[in-house]
């Protein structure tokens, strides 16, 4: 119970002001959409220990290792999960990722507020992630138009048609597409193809998520995708960075 009262009040007094003191926040980003548009692969690959649909994925795997693996193989960005509760990750990770790689970071989080895009920012990372079925127009507006003045770049989620329409707006960078339906977990990347056409060319096309071959990816490409999220498939081997580069060559 102490314990706890400690994280608590820790978190209480944590304002923007001190994370602005974090020497990581006066960082220049690295660009993910610049190694997207020149990469031939586009893997973007994921840490992640567990997640909700199934629970523990690798506990074993030091982030600084996995990081160093990734970049060796050659990705074009790092998704580092952040939070806590589902999946198992801390902003530790994040800080640790940015010590231990070059690589673009994207904070895969959900974030809901202005103050953990600030916190993305001072611990490392160059990306952000949006999640449209869980924020309003208005907030995607808003959070958008901060991370931009950050030097963040930023990735929108969305499932289908309808959270896309709502979304679409000229601060964001990447769309991506999650082929994981969040209310059964199953995962197709049919759901990709389909809204391929109706993301506007401006925009890099990520598609996210049940990516587990290269065939898979050979299958995207024509949809006008150029950037692939895989986690699991990387993540559930013993080394995870070793396994991403079977899909570079
Ligand atoms: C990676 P996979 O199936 O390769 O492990 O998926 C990534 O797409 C997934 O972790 C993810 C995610 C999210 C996690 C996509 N969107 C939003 C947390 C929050």
């Amino acid at each position: 119970a102490d314990k706890r009262k400690e994280v608590i009040s820790k978190k209480e007094i944590i304002t923007t002001d001190m994370l602005e003191q974090i020497p990581f926040f006066d960082r220049k980003t690295i660009s993910l959409t610049h190694n997207l548009k020149k990469s031939s692969s586009g893997i973007i690959a994921e840490f992640k220990r567990c997640s909700p649909s199934k629970s523990i994925i690798n506990n074993t795997s030091m982030v600084e290792d996995v990081a160093i693996g990734y970049e060796h193989a050659g990705v074009c960005g790092m998704s580092v999960l952040t939070d806590e509760i589902y999946f198992g990750g801390t902003l530790d990770d994040l800080i640790t990722a940015r010590q231990s790689c070059n690589l673009p970071i994207l904070r895969k989080d959900f974030i809901i507020n202005e103050f953990q895009i600030i916190e993305a920012k001072a611990f490392g990372a160059d990306v952000i992630l949006l999640i449209a079925s869980i924020l309003t127009k208005a907030e995607i507006k808003q959070f958008s138009e901060l991370a931009k003045s950050l030097n963040l770049e930023v990735l929108l989620e969305v499932h289908n048609e309808a959270e896309l329409q709502k979304a679409i707006m000229p601060t964001l960078d990447m769309i991506g597409v999650n082929n994981r339906n969040l209310k059964t977990f199953e995962v197709s990347i049919e759901n990709s193809k389909q809204l391929s056409n109706l993301i506007p060319d401006e925009f890099i096309k990520i598609s996210e998520s049940g990516i587990s071959s290269i065939e898979s990816i050979k299958e995207l490409q024509p949809y006008g995708y150029k950037g692939f999220l895989i986690g699991e498939n990387f993540m559930k081997t013993e080394n995870p960075g070793e396994s991403a580069q079977k899909f570079i060559k």
